[in-house]
């Protein structure tokens, strides 16, 4: 395979105005008629060739301008059709055959539990039909459905509906037109029988959108999270930027397989049914969370990615690191902002900056690639958002704002790059950002060295700040970034003093963004009357790791009283983290006093944000630890982490006791507001700590929770302690909960997961258990991601056990997966490409389960992980 570089680029030599699809559904062979209205590109200075993707195609008839192409007109390669020295202007039709049933890499028409539906991001559109499959060549599209009435009784593709009815033979049409001319990876469809859930919207203008969510039948009462969280978003959309949905209607469909969380389909998004299915008896408070989240993910993309779309997809980032931008902003309003923005900081850490230090780091938008699915990153998504993020900071919220309407002003209906956004950024806002540009180029995680200065003679407070960025795969060398860095000084108090910079004539407020832009900076602060404690990088203003060595006492100090909720809470974090990681090193015997001082007084008086209250209270992850490791201890993390928890839980019980029954109200079952969520967060964040108490006590409460529990949150929670703490009734209440969820697919994977990710010995051989077990389907992502994907994530100290057995199994099975789904088993691999990070013994291992996978006959997908893993 080799790779696609974005020097490369060339515009097409031919643009698809309008593009006519006709579609006989069946699931074992649908027949495509396609007729595309194809013009020359005159800016192309490229030969007057035709050039078409496809795979997977059964080519059945081609005509051009309505007669059948010679077979010495064109030329059929290996995934191309191509048309030399074509006309200027003229219609191709083609017809193919396509085999949905067989299709189980769930990209381009396949089947999921009986409905026909499609994916075609990134370049699935190719396995439907002949196309110039690629994101610049946008057209309009008018589809054509035709299937047997009762098996397929709801047809839908993107748009509007013009023409529906019966044909001959138990069969029917429906016709739909998408005005919005877009690119092929947008197009979808779906044939099945389906119910729908209705609801509507009306836009700022006064226009009325009808919104329907598909499902199937026993899952009607799984719908009202999910429209409600639309109805948000569009609302949310029109406040905050402005924007307004532009068809008639939004329909969203639930599917059971699907690659990933969900597709932005114009007008017809798909879903992964774990991503839009929830009330409170089957989903958790997080996923309720969750679908909020990429219900009105897929919602922004409307305008970021859908109006405005890619150039290419090395631009990736431009519409996903946005609109995650987009969703974040949008969650963050509509519930807890600093819960929000903990969360996303901590997936940053523990997911994106192991990418940004491995074999796979690559830029936010990467300069070359073989399989683009491997580019929906960590580093495009969350990164890329963070850099949005940045810029939201620098230029301050409005004139971003004025920047996002410059770009959607002068760019609607195109296909564009990250220059183009950068340039109405830079336009709307008066600034030069050239410079900012390289977040976009260069690879790799910068360090920021921070040192500190208080004068008292002089009354200064002075900050020395060096930047460097280590080398990464193809970029030995990096230019400084420009870094936004919030900072503010606080006082013995916990007051934040006013800030005055060395030649300002007064102080500017309390909080302020240094922007870096060489690698060393110089501060001086004057007019600081006593020694301040600096807060730094205040809401995590930059996606950088802070150096910043100084005493345990005044990370105590800004855990209890730092001003800025996420720094208050990553004080905390990196005061536990030194503690344990010193006992991990063996530097210290004994639990710090300290944490259990910082525990106590929010245990006694939590804040009103319970939700933030729990996540002050939460020990680091191990995968955090880890990433402060510079060879990572999987046995010494987690034994310093569980001794933690119990000496903790065990030195505050009646604390975590009474904490507990203070916020456990049963009666609030099926309330899902952020206030309620936040108390059972703190409840079962209490429980946690009780059950690693191992006594009758703490195997009553649990197992109490766990049988009078209403609402999944509260069950999985007491399941979680009762599996996870070897509680006496384990084996019968993980027995208890198949029995009693075996007809909820969802529920299920969660019990899969579980105990995947149960910590406690012979996990290896109970993950065996659950691959053999008869509902383990590898044809299902959902069910694969939540047996392997959690047992490579999620449980570090069996997969990474010793001697190997852990990477051996998943080798095994990525080697069955990979001939189902390739892009779900490249994304399992990336646990093993991790292992520079751990011992000789662990990188042998390692290795050898990649060099394993390399041998075999891959696919391309696979073959770019490992092999740039192993370089
Ligand atoms: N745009 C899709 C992701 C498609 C992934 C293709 N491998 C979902 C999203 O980010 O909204
Ligand atoms: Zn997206």
């Amino acid at each position: 395979p080799k790779a696609i570089r974005l020097e490369d680029y060339r515009p097409p030599a031919y643009w698809v105005d309008r593009v006519a699809l006709e579609f006989d559904l069946d699931a074992d062979t649908t027949r495509v008629r396609a007729h595309l209205e194809v013009r020359r590109n005159p800016a192309s200075s490229d030969p007057n060739d035709l050039i078409l993707d496809g795979e997977d195609l059964e080519l059945r008839a081609i005509r051009l301008d309505g007669r059948p192409l010679e077979p010495d007109r064109y030329r059929l390669e290996a995934d191309r059709l191509i048309l030399p020295g074509a006309p200027e202007r003229f219609h191709l039709e083609t017809e193919v055959l396509i085999h949905p049933a067989a299709n189980t890499r769930l990209e381009g028409l396949y089947l999921s539990e009986g409905m026909l539906c499609t994916q075609c991001e990134a370049e699935g559109f190719r396995r439907i039909t002949w196309f110039p499959d690629r994101p610049d060549v946008m057209a309009r599209y008018r589809v054509t459905l035709k299937a047997d009435k009762a098996r397929y009784p709801v047809l839908l593709a993107n748009g509007n509906l013009l023409d529906a009815g019966d044909l001959d033979d138990g069969r029917h049409f429906a016709v739909w037109e998408d005005p919005f001319p877009k690119p092929s990876y947008l197009f979808a469809l779906v044939a099945g029988r389906l119910e729908k859930q209705t609801d509507t919207f009306i836009t700022m203008s006064g226009r009325e959108v009808l919104l329907e969510l598909y499902v199937e039948s026993h899952d009607l009462d799984k719908c009202a999270h999910a429209l409600d969280s639309l109805k948000r978003a569009m609302a949310w959309d029109e406040r905050k930027y402005g924007r307004e949905y532009d068809l008639d209607r939004y329909m969203i469909v639930a599917v059971s397989h699907f690659n990933m969380g969900a597709m932005e389909n114009k007008g017809l998004n798909l879903f992964n049914s774990q991503c839009v299915l929830a009330r409170p008896e089957t989903a958790t408070d997080d996923d309720f969370e969750h679908v909020l989240a990429v219900v009105g993910h897929e919602y922004f993309h409307n305008w970021t990615g859908n109006r405005i779309t890619l150039r290419d997809w090395f631009q990736l980032s431009l519409k996903e690191g946005l609109t995650v931008f987009r969703e974040q902003q949008f969650c963050a309003d509509e519930a807890s902002k600093a819960v929000r923005r903990i969360e996303d900081v901590d997936l940053l850490r523990t997911r994106q900056f192991p990418e940004d230090e491995g074999p796979l780091a690559h830029p936010v938008r990467p300069d070359s690639y073989i399989e683009i699915n491997n580019f929906y990153t960590m580093t495009v998504y969350e990164k890329g958002a963070e850099v949005v993020r940045m810029l939201c900071t620098l230029l301050g919220w409005e004139r971003f704002r004025k920047g996002m309407d410059l770009y959607f002003e002068r760019h609607d209906g195109q296909a564009v790059t990250c220059e183009d956004f950068l340039k109405a950024m830079e336009d709307a806002g008066g600034v030069d950002l050239s410079q900012f540009l390289r977040w976009y180029t260069q690879a790799g995680t910068p360090h920021l060295e921070v040192a500190c200065h208080y004068d008292a003679e002089a009354r200064t407070f002075q900050l020395d700040i060096n930047q460097w960025c280590p080398p990464t795969p193809g970029q030995p060398e990096k230019e400084p970034f420009l870094i936004p860095v919030t900072v503010a000084l606080l006082d013995p108090e916990g007051r934040e003093l006013p800030l005055q910079l060395e030649g300002e004539t007064a102080p500017q407020g309390s909080e302020r963004v240094l922007a870096l832009s060489e690698a060393h900076h110089a501060f001086r602060f004057v007019n600081v009357d006593r020694p301040p404690v600096l807060s730094i990088l205040r809401d995590f203003s930059a996606p950088v790791k802070l150096v910043l060595d100084r005493p345990l006492d005044q990370w105590h100090f800004l855990w209890r009283h730092d001003t800025d909720p996420f720094n208050r809470w990553d004080a905390g974090q990196t005061l536990i983290s030194q503690v344990l990681l010193a006992q991990i090193a063996r530097k210290a015997a004994v639990l710090d006093p300290r944490l259990v001082e910082g525990f106590a007084p929010l245990l006694q008086q939590p804040l009103a944000d319970r939700a933030y209250t729990a996540l002050l209270l939460r020990l680091p992850e191990e995968d955090y630890l880890a990433e402060q490791m510079d060879v990572i201890d999987v046995d010494g993390i987690h034994r310093a982490r569980e001794t933690a928890r119990r000496e903790l839980a065990a030195t505050l019980r009646e604390d975590w006791l009474t904490c507990y029954h203070a916020h456990h109200r049963p009666e609030e079952w099926a309330d899902t507001s952020t206030a309620a969520i936040g108390r059972r967060r703190l409840k079962n964040t209490c429980l946690a700590y009780l059950a690693s108490l191992d006594d009758p006590a703490s195997h009553d409460l649990a197992l109490q929770q766990y049988r009078t529990a209403r609402c999944m949150t509260d069950q999985l929670a007491a399941l979680r302690a009762i599996v996870f703490d070897a509680h006496p009734a384990k084996a019968e209440t993980l027995a208890d909960f198949y029995e009693r969820w075996r007809h909820e697919p969802l529920v299920i994977d969660k019990w899969f997961a579980l105990q995947a990710a149960d910590p406690s010995p012979g996990a290896l051989e109970r993950v065996r258990k659950l691959l053999a077990h008869p509902d383990f389907d590898l044809k299902n992502p959902n069910r694969v991601r939540a047996v392997l994907g959690v047992f490579a994530r999620q449980n570090p100290v069996h997969f990474h056990a010793r001697d190997g057995a852990g990477y051996q199994l998943l080798a095994d099975w990525l080697l069955k997966l990979d001939r189902i789904n390739p892009q779900v088993a490249a994304r399992l691999a990336q646990p093993l490409t991790a292992w520079r990070r751990y011992d000789p013994q662990r990188v042998r291992r390692m290795q050898q389960a990649l060099e394993r996978l390399r041998q075999a006959d891959i696919s391309k997908d696979l073959f770019e992980i490992v092999t740039k893993a192993l370089e």
